[in-house]
């Protein structure tokens, strides 16, 4: 890890999530001299490429922009590059080389052939109109299309990347390629998008809360669940939740967070979605519209008491306070919906007091595993019914869920699902490599 820290100074998300890994497979490789002699880890720790390039806009008054853009293809080992792209102020290289590591074990335990990578750009959609995100969206694939393709590298959306990006970013590929192709995912229907897709993480993540309470005989319906974000993930979490008879007592965006009494409702829930997917607005404005809805400026879910806590906005959201907190007020399972949305220090937390966390690579690998369906159904030029879709969902996070349990197992039958999706993930992009030799 010292070597990772000096390779890569001023990257500390990356070198956190480099260390989680490590840390969770240390004794599990203990052994494996064709992985050390390999130095399958260290390879690993060096993404395959990444494309740094300048994306230059205008906005509405004529003012000429200048954004950062990347992508960060980290592992194709297993199958092409997979992974989303995020638009947020917030990003850099570090970000996006973390996120690419994640993603490389999460599209792993999928079972799907998808290698990982991720990309973006430090622009912020918000409080853009529609004609600037559209001219940002075509700038950055006039470049970025080069560097993709079906069998190359398949980007999605992440963190301001939703439908509308999408459909901006499809378009100028298609315009520029002359090639209607599965380039990306996360497409609407009318071109060559998934049925399920926008709905996959969320679904994906509750489906796997399912088994985990399943496994330790308890019954999803009647819990109760603080959730933060309020974005594709927190907002299709939530509608699955109520699906399932669960509770929702929050969901918050950057402003703050809003306290639901009583438990979300389907109206409300609606509601919600209409204002954030199509009114672009924010949390907040829940409050004003409905009466048993409060909102509390500047502060995050974790404190108040329920039996699941979900992070779904960003990474690094639950930190070691939040962490006590959530274990003193009953919390029992932690579901994570953001990728690496716990800090280490929380996470040790979370271990020491026994609460069942669902790690992101494999809580939240529903959006991409739809993702690699969506490949599928492109390729084969084909739709497939909502149904099977969801079926499929389902089979896939059960499938994610018995690795989890299987490979994180400890001699005393306690199960740690965090080393489990680890050292499941790891294992066969690592064949993989051993397979193709020095290279
Ligand atoms: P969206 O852009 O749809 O929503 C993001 C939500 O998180 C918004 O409510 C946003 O609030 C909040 N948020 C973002 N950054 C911060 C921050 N720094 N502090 C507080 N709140 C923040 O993104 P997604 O729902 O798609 O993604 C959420 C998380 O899930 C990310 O970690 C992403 O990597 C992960 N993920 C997404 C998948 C997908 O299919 N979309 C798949 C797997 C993981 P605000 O509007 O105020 O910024
Ligand atoms: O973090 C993730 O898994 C995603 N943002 C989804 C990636 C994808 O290719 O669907």
């Amino acid at each position: 890890m010292q070597d990772v820290k000096n390779r890569n100074p001023n990257q500390d998300e990356f070198v956190q999530a480099v260390g989680e890994v490590a840390n969770d497979i240390y004794n599990w490789v203990q052994g494996r001299d064709d992985y050390h002699d390999a130095q399958i880890l260290h390879r690993m720790t060096e993404p395959d490429r990444i494309v740094s390039f300048r994306v230059v806009w205008e906005d509405d008054d004529n003012n000429v922009r200048v954004q950062r853009g990347w992508r960060v293809q980290n592992n194709n080992a297993i199958g092409p590059y997979k992974g989303g792209l995020r638009f947020s102020p917030g990003v850099n290289e570090s970000v996006l080389k973390f996120l690419a590591f994640e993603q490389t074990f999460k599209n792993s335990l999928t079972g799907l052939p998808l290698g990982g990578g991720k990309g973006g750009s430090d622009f912020d959609p918000k409080g853009k109109s529609d004609a600037e995100v559209m001219r940002f969206c075509q700038s950055f694939m006039t470049e970025l299309c080069r560097h993709i393709g079906p069998s190359l590298d398949v980007p999605a959306g992440d963190i301001g990347v939703g439908a509308r990006e999408i459909g901006y970013l499809f378009g100028q590929y298609k315009r520029i390629t002359g090639r209607f192709e599965g380039v990306l995912t996360g497409k609407a229907l009318a071109y060559g998008g998934s049925q399920m897709r926008p709905e996959a993480t969320g679904f994906g993540a509750v489906y796997f809360l399912r088994e985990m309470l399943k496994s330790d005989d308890q019954e999803i319906e009647g819990k109760t669940a603080i959730l933060s974000g309020s974005g594709n993930v927190a907002l299709y979490a939530a509608r699955k939740l109520i699906d399932c008879k669960v509770k929702v007592l929050s969901l918050s965006d950057s402003d703050g967070v809003i306290e639901i009494k009583e438990g979300l409702d389907e109206k409300q829930l609606e509601w919600i979605q209409t204002l954030k997917f199509e009114k672009r607005g924010r949390i907040s404005e829940a409050a004003d519209e409905f009466d048993g809805i409060t909102f509390h400026k500047g502060k995050t879910p974790w404190a108040l008491e329920a039996d699941i806590a979900m992070p779904c906005a960003t990474q690094n959201e639950l930190a070691a306070d939040a962490a006590k907190a959530l274990a003193g007020n009953g919390i029992t399972h932690v579901l994570e919906g953001a990728n690496m949305p716990t800090t280490a220090d929380a996470m040790a937390v979370l271990r020491e007091k026994g609460v069942a966390v669902a790690p992101a690579k494999a809580a939240n690998a529903g959006g991409v595993a739809v993702s690699g369906l969506e490949m599928s159904q492109n390729a084969e030029r084909m739709s497939w019914e909502r149904a099977k879709l969801d079926d499929l969902l389902t089979e896939i996070m059960a499938d994610i869920h018995h690795k989890c349990r299987k490979a994180g197992k400890g001699d005393d039958g306690s199960v740690d699902y965090r080393r489990g999706a680890n050292i499941a993930g790891f294992e066969k992009v690592a064949d993989a490599m051993l397979a193709y030799g020095v290279m």
